[in-house]
């Protein structure tokens, strides 16, 4: 089988005027990674629109692995993301304007998808090359999640030979400093690393191991 990677990310937005994962689809777009090359595609931050532009790219690069990326500001590493629900709940407008509140990304659909990425794998991997991941258990109820679940049910309904999941990643340094507050951030070039690690490790391991990572709460 021809493999093939879809990486996505998108346009900044709540006023930011960068989004690390809008830089990480752009700098990998055109690349290969052991031998399957990455279609790198930056999504609008608008719901549903972001939505029809994926669908699109699914129908035309036919990726047989889809990791999607977001920004999510607060958080210290890489976060593999766990389960997409059906449920969009904005706390601030889309780029857009909309903000839809408790309103399902699919009607009639499934209450979540979980990813079928390899995360525990992905988690271990990263750990491994001295980069700080953990696997999250919310991608949140904005528009990465929505993305997140939308990808979902589009693999498992209508592309059911590509695998797919979401990855969030922290402020870029130069973001972090333009807050009141302490943030975290991480470097680019980090994230970058990170990414490699995470598409090689999907690419090799496509049964997840199986390693203790739950919280005692
Ligand atoms: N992060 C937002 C949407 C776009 C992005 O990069 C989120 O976590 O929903």
């Amino acid at each position: 089988m021809t493999l093939r990677i879809l990486l996505t990310g998108f346009e900044p937005f709540g006023g930011d005027i960068m989004n690390p994962s809008q830089a990480l689809a752009e700098a990998l777009h055109g690349q290969c990674v052991d031998g399957a090359p990455v279609t790198g595609l930056v999504l609008p931050c608008v719901f549903d629109a972001a939505l029809d532009m994926l669908h699109q790219a699914l129908e035309v690069h036919r990726p047989t692995l889809v990791l999607a990326l977001g920004q999510a500001g607060g958080r210290a590493d890489l976060s593999l993301e766990r389960v997409a629900i059906n449920v969009n709940d904005a706390r601030i407008p889309d780029n857009a304007g909309r903000q839809p509140i408790d309103t399902p990304v699919v009607p009639g659909g499934p209450a979540a998808y979980f990813s079928t990425l390899p995360i525990k794998a992905i988690v271990a991997e990263l750990h491994a090359a001295g980069l700080p991941a953990s696997v999250s258990q919310t991608a949140g109820t904005f528009v990465c999640n929505h993305v997140f679940y939308g990808l979902m049910h589009a693999l498992a309904t209508r592309h059911p030979r590509a695998r797919g999941g979401f990855m969030h990643v922290p402020l870029l340094p130069g973001q972090a400093a333009c807050l009141a507050q302490p943030t975290a951030s991480m470097a680019l070039q980090t994230m970058r690393d990170g990414v490699l690690v995470a598409l090689r490790t999907a690419l090799r391991e496509r049964v997840d191991r199986v390693v203790g990572g739950g919280a005692l709460d």
